[in-house]
């Protein structure tokens, strides 16, 4: 039977189970939406292509199944650049369609053109025109298996118009084959008893665990092998829930803004065991001062982060979680009193900390932890919202906290709550974010309306682009080049309103508790717009480029 390419776009997302298609239309994707129209597939209209992506990027990392989005060609494609970056960096499964001028056209400054693959191609897993639509059911099933195996991350499909109105006979293939893509999921066996082995010898050892964990589905076994051989564990941003922060052997996270004990820890340790993490400039600060004593292990699915920026001396490259298991099984059930006693002096020596007084940041964030009893799932925004986010509520489960760590990418945590919201619909919802990161995605509050999605967003308004101040004020002798925003905020109450959502301001302590209260019953999107001490620091901090244990601030 005869088909169009739109008939088979919308065969092909039933078929790789697409609840969700977040996106935008425009002139050479109607034939698109007009067959999505009445499909089974829900579509959810955002206000920005950018909002889009980013939703489809949070709903993929609530959910763990793979984030889709459809948007026009030219603006609509460009709009969604900054989502494909942020999914690429964090290596979110994601499919992202773009429409594309009509193929004769293409090269001829044509309205509305963009060579958009050649745009992404470094920002993209993987990304490809379709020319033919016979090749369109082949090249949208290989554009989800990429995305989803190996190390995920974002695939874009180019659609030109004439293409979706072609007609084809081509079934919707069961299997892939993909002879020059082999993704390696078992580690080496002969790795595997070295760091075993490693891991038996040593006195010191660290777990340091990026958001590899949680992609593979790993977090079981990294609680086990800690838990038997009694090692401590840190987490990158990424990794947050990876491993639960309220377990005694939890350092919560290390680097540029992690605790004081988790980088003196892994500075004393005799033995790093990376676990999907890419030792990234914002975790191990001076390259050549990072746990000078210690052999690195690393276990990581991608062959070319080993030894990119540390030098490994036991790579095992496969799936964590099958590697673990196995490491597992070879790792002797050890005590390491001296070590867990020293952990413990650390963390009661240098807790986090703040000062009270005031409205501080850091109790709203706890006050969300104690409302929601540990159980929200978490996104942030980017800049000091994220940093007191991360420091000051504590994870427990994977995917509880999402939040653009490579890119750092301010306004994606408010269309990533939505899309985390349509993943987890029984979840409380929050958004951590700051008065500047949320203008930059605030017509999204149109998105969370249409679509009564409960999603909470609590501004940590300081007035400031609160991170860049922080440096300026420490390395810039309080020159506050453009970062003021106080003085032409919105308000924002009035803004949610606007929008037909609910909005509170809160001014003093005793009133975080109950707006959030509030903000949890109501069944609207919610703004709290908290009026927090305009010139708090996030600390402790390592002031870039320095060693990790060269922290100021914040140590008591
Ligand atoms: C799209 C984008 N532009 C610029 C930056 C640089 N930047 C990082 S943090 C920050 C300030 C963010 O301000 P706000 O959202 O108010 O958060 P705060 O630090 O005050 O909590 C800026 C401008 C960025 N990360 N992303
Ligand atoms: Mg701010």
């Amino acid at each position: 039977m005869k088909k169009t390419g739109a008939d088979v776009f919308v065969e092909a997302l039933v078929n790789e189970g697409v609840e969700y298609l977040f996106g935008i239309p425009g002139g050479v994707v109607i034939p698109l939406f007009d067959r999505l129209y009445d499909s089974p597939i829900k579509l959810i209209l955002t206000r920005h292509e950018q909002g889009a992506g980013h939703a489809a990027d949070g709903f993929a990392r609530a959910s763990g199944k793979v984030g889709v989005c459809l948007v026009t060609s030219g603006p609509g494609a460009t709009n969604l650049v900054t989502a494909i970056a942020t999914a690429n960096f964090d290596s979110v499964p994601m499919v992202a369609f773009t429409g594309q001028v009509k193929t004769p056209l293409i090269g001829n400054d044509a309205f509305q053109e963009a060579d958009i693959t050649g745009i992404t191609r470094t920002i993209t897993k993987h990304n490809c025109l379709v020319k033919d639509v016979c090749d369109l059911p082949r090249m949208i099933k290989e554009a989800f298996h990429v995305a989803r195996t190996g190390r995920p991350g974002p695939v874009l499909v180019d659609l030109p118009v004439d293409v979706t109105q072609a007609e084809c006979k081509q079934e919707y293939p069961k299997e892939v084959r993909l002879p020059g893509y082999k993704p390696n999921y078992k580690g080496n066996e002969r790795q595997i008893r070295l760091a075993a082995q490693a891991i038996n010898e040593s006195q010191r050892p660290v777990l340091y665990v990026g958001g590899g964990v949680i992609l593979s589905g790993a977090a079981e076994e990294v609680f086990e092998l800690a838990t038997k051989a009694n090692i401590p564990v840190t987490t990158t941003l990424l990794g947050l829930g990876a491993f639960p922060e309220t377990h005694p052997l939890s350092l919560k996270m290390l680097g540029m803004h992690g605790t004081a004990y988790a980088n003196y820890a892994v500075m004393d340790s005799d033995l790093i065991i990376a676990v999907g993490a890419r030792f990234d400039d914002r975790v191990t600060g001076r390259i050549d001062a990072f746990a000078p004593g210690a052999k690195v292990i690393h276990v990581d699915i991608d062959p070319t982060s080993i030894s990119k920026n540390i030098k490994v001396d036991i790579p095992v490259v496969g799936d964590a979680k099958g590697i673990l298991r196995s490491i597992i099984a070879l790792v002797h059930a050890a005590p390491r009193e001296a070590w867990c006693t020293k952990i413990h002096d650390l963390k009661k020596q240098h807790p986090l900390s703040y000062k009270p007084g005031g409205l501080k940041p850091q109790y709203v964030v706890e006050q969300i932890y104690e409302a929601t009893r540990g159980e929200a799932v978490i996104t942030t925004e980017v800049g000091q919202n994220q940093m007191w986010a991360a420091q000051w509520f504590k994870y427990t489960r994977p995917r509880q906290f999402i939040s653009s760590g490579g890119l750092g990418t301010m306004g994606y945590g408010f269309p990533a709550a939505i899309g985390a919201q349509l993943a987890r619909p029984d979840a409380v919802v929050f958004d951590i974010a700051g008065d500047g990161s949320i203008q930059m995605n605030i017509q999204e509050l149109a998105t969370a309306v249409k679509y009564k999605l409960p999603v909470n967003v609590a501004i940590l308004n300081n007035g400031y682009l609160g991170m860049v101040r922080q440096w300026q004020e420490l390395f810039y002798k309080k020159r506050y080049a453009g970062s003021v925003l106080a003085d032409a905020n919105p308000d924002f109450v009035k803004v949610a309103e606007a929008y037909g959502a609910e909005g509170i301001r809160v001014t003093r302590a005793e009133e975080v508790r109950p707006a959030l209260e509030k903000a949890i019953a109501s069944p609207k999107p919610f703004v709290l717009d908290f009026m927090v001490e305009p010139e708090e620091n996030v600390f402790p901090m390592v002031p870039s480029g320095e060693a990790i244990n060269k922290m100021m601030g914040g140590m008591a």
